[in-house]
């Protein structure tokens, strides 16, 4: 598992019902226009924390069914309620998933013997690997050398999705656990991040960008930083646009633009306006590649 991971945008209908047939083209989009690597599926872009448990399995299954054995797929199935998340791995292993995701445990400040529990009870039933799913920013969860050190004691945790913004922190995993994947997840920061070494990278931005992330890890692999400088500024300019004008909302609107049925985000999430969607309209003309 390495390369370019897009982390699957959720379609939903006008009245926040999942839309099949748009997650399904969606799928299709990232694997065929876009060609990823992989596909990231129920994280933080897939709005996978308004989701209920059966809905959850409903996209494991359509995404499956679509991908088929295209593309690996990696299944966020991390939870709070412990037995739920469990049960999710179960399920996605049952269906074929390449391996498990988990964010770290939330909004309670559980402690790191806490955390560890956590992941070595998912883990404890199946088989399959886990990706640890750090993101300190909107977790609160920060681990530092030495806890991830602990965690990956576990050999099923084999690798990391490090969306933070800590280079050094980023260094020092990548030179103590050269076999571990690590994979970033800030896509505004791929080039420096590919530069220290990691596997891949796993971005929301790659459902509308990742023919020039994957031409950014392509780039530094060949040790061409001109040409990886030239599409990092590139992407930058068109996450800057889309953060601008509201991250996912603007990611289902470029979609639209190139024809497929990214639908809405689900409430408390808003419907995008119309200011939105013309900004959007005007993105897709100038900053798509
Ligand atoms: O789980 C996921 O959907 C992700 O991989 C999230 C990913 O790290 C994104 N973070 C969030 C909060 O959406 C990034 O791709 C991020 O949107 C992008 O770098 C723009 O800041």
């Amino acid at each position: 598992m390495k390369g370019i991971f897009t982390a699957l945008i959720n379609s939903f209908d006008e009245k926040g019902n999942i839309n099949e047939q748009g997650l399904r083209e969606i799928v299709r989009y990232n694997i065929d226009v876009s060609q990823v690597d992989g596909l990231y599926v129920n994280g933080s872009t897939g709005e996978n924390f308004m989701l209920s448990a059966e809905e959850k399995k409903k996209v494991f299954k359509i995404v499956k069914d679509e991908a088929g054995d295209e593309v690996d797929l990696i299944a966020q199935v991390g939870a709070l309620n412990i037995f739920e998340a469990k049960d999710l791995a179960a399920y996605v292993t049952d269906l074929g998933y390449d391996a498990l995701s988990a964010v770290t445990p939330f909004y309670y400040k559980f402690d790191f013997e806490e955390i560890k529990d956590y992941y070595n009870s998912i883990l404890e039933d199946v088989d399959n690997q886990m990706l640890i799913y750090s993101i300190p920013a909107l977790t609160g969860v920060n681990m530092d050398l030495k806890q991830f050190g602990e965690l990956f004691e576990n050999e099923k945790i084999t690798g990391v999705k490090f969306t933070a913004p800590d280079f050094f922190l980023l260094e020092r995993l990548r030179h103590a656990y050269p076999e571990k994947l690590i994979f970033s997840g800030f896509d505004e920061m791929l080039l420096p991040a590919s530069v220290y070494g990691i596997d891949g990278a796993i971005g929301s931005t790659f459902n509308v960008n990742g023919k020039r992330a994957k031409g950014i890890l392509k780039a530094v692999h060949e040790g061409d930083l001109g040409e990886a400088r030239k599409l990092q500024k590139e992407s930058n300019d068109l996450i800057t646009a889309i953060l601008d004008n509201g991250l996912y909302q603007t990611i289902k609107e470029l979609l639209k633009v190139k024809g497929v049925d990214a639908g809405y985000c689900r409430k408390p999430m808003k419907k995008p306006g119309d200011e939105q969607i013309e900004s959007a309209k005007e993105i897709g003309r100038t900053l798509l590649d």
